[in-house]
């Protein structure tokens, strides 16, 4: 981790950048795996599955006794552990689901608007170097509260053909009946376009590789919506001096250890402890399975020591961090200050690895940034809100001069006319 001792605020900028990445290549090549699915379907998914996955695939459905034999390979304390976060899970979401009000705008005239859950849901769960089975609950339970009729799941298989046992259980726990054995941007191009065994799904959820990333830029075209666009996984630590290095430490290197373009940031007003916690990264950092990862990410990581905590809340207010975590004197308070961020994690023992997998809110964040104008997932995600209105006779008379006025000055007669045909009614 690179040190920055009292940067002047011109170059707060340049220091807060996401390093850039040039993606052209890669929509190139995903452009021409999505022709391929949009044209030969499952055929296209199964030799791309052999070409990707080194996997023969008759089946692109997973199998009611596949996820049988995977509820027999996981230890009781896993499946009960899945069980805690998911139960958690659906108490903070179920809290965001809200009866429609209705209002009367004038006399007679009444408007509501309800959340109806988008019919068609596709969620996309990355293999790969760790089978995020965790993200599993943080789509399928809003889903299934929003009233998503039809949740499809897309995740890579290994060369066996099998997905991960935690992937299936989880899975089946939320209830999710359809799972196929596609990965990589020709599962978010089968999720788009359907394919003879895969639906066509309305919108597509989830993290993945750059490739994934593309391929969900590009479906939108298609008039198929995103969750939200997506970036490198990040955390931002901001410490005073009295925070605990060795609890800070622990929490960079979570976020190191997701991968190589992980993005770590501490933005401390002390550099005592700046300097306590680097030592501690170091030594904490030999005792993980993944540290040649988390080296890498820490490579591309700041520390950054200002003088005043004000600067330090505008600092991290700039960069906008997926996940922020306030370890500070007064933390509530600060965290009331913070206008940018995915997700806040208030006080020494709110560390972000609960809020990645069981105290209840949504792991699924924007990141690049994109805190600055887009929310985390939540139940909201998976539904559109559609407004209803209901106007008495009566209601009608009363607006009717404000629509006719108005239409008539945009040159819009017709408008005007739907009013008064029916005012003039006798
Ligand atoms: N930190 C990741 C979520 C995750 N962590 C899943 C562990 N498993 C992005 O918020
Ligand atoms: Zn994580």
């Amino acid at each position: 981790m690179q040190l920055f001792n009292n940067p002047s605020k011109q170059d707060w900028n340049g220091l807060l950048q996401r390093p850039y990445n040039d993606n052209t290549a890669v929509l190139q090549s995903v452009q021409s795996i999505l022709s391929e699915v949009k044209q030969n379907g499952d055929a296209a998914l199964r030799s791309l599955a052999l070409k990707f996955d080194g996997a023969e695939l008759k089946e692109l459905q997973v199998s009611a006794s596949e996820i049988e034999e995977a509820e027999v390979l996981l230890t009781t304390e896993l499946k009960q552990a899945i069980q805690q976060a998911k139960e958690n899970i659906f108490t903070f979401h179920s809290f965001q689901m809200h009866k429609p009000r209705s209002v009367e705008t004038m006399q007679g005239i009444e408007c509501w608007r309800k959340s109806v859950g988008i019919e068609k849901v596709g969620l996309y769960i990355p293999g790969g170097t760790a089978p995020l089975f965790s993200t599993i609950l943080m789509l399928g339970i809003p889903a299934s509260i929003a009233g998503c009729k039809e949740v499809v799941l897309c995740s890579p298989c290994n060369k066996e053909g099998k997905l991960h046992p935690a992937i299936l259980f989880t899975a089946n726990l939320v209830g999710i009946k359809k799972i196929f054995k596609v990965g990589g941007a020709q599962a978010i191009a089968a999720m788009a376009y359907g394919t003879e065994s895969i639906p066509a799904v309305y919108k597509i959820f989830g993290p993945g590789n750059q490739y994934v990333t593309a391929a969900k830029q590009l479906i939108q075209v298609s008039g198929v919506a995103i969750d939200m666009p997506a970036g490198p996984s990040e955390v931002c630590v901001l410490a005073d001096e009295t925070a605990n290095p060795a609890f800070i430490a622990s929490d960079l290197l979570s976020q190191a250890e997701h991968g190589v373009d992980s993005q770590v940031l501490l933005v401390s007003t002390s550099e005592p402890m700046v300097q306590k916690v680097l030592q501690e990264v170091k030594k904490q950092l030999e005792q993980l399975p993944r540290k040649d990862l988390a080296q890498k990410a820490l490579n591309n990581s700041k520390a950054i020591v200002v003088n005043t905590m004000d600067d330090a809340i505008e600092m991290v207010n700039e960069y906008a961090a997926e996940h922020l975590i306030v370890c500070c004197r007064d933390a509530e308070v600060i965290a009331e200050k913070i206008s940018n961020a995915g997700s806040v994690f208030i006080g020494n023992y709110s560390p972000e690895s609960v809020g990645d997998y069981a105290s209840g809110t949504n792991h699924t964040l924007p990141t690049n940034a994109f805190a600055r104008a887009y929310s985390g997932v939540s139940v909201d995600s998976f539904v559109k809100k559609i407004t209803f209105q209901k106007l008495s006779k009566d209601g009608l008379k009363n607006i009717a001069q404000t629509v006719i006025e108005m239409a008539e000055a945009e040159g819009l007669k017709a408008h005007a006319n739907a009013v008064r045909v029916r005012i003039s009614e006798p």
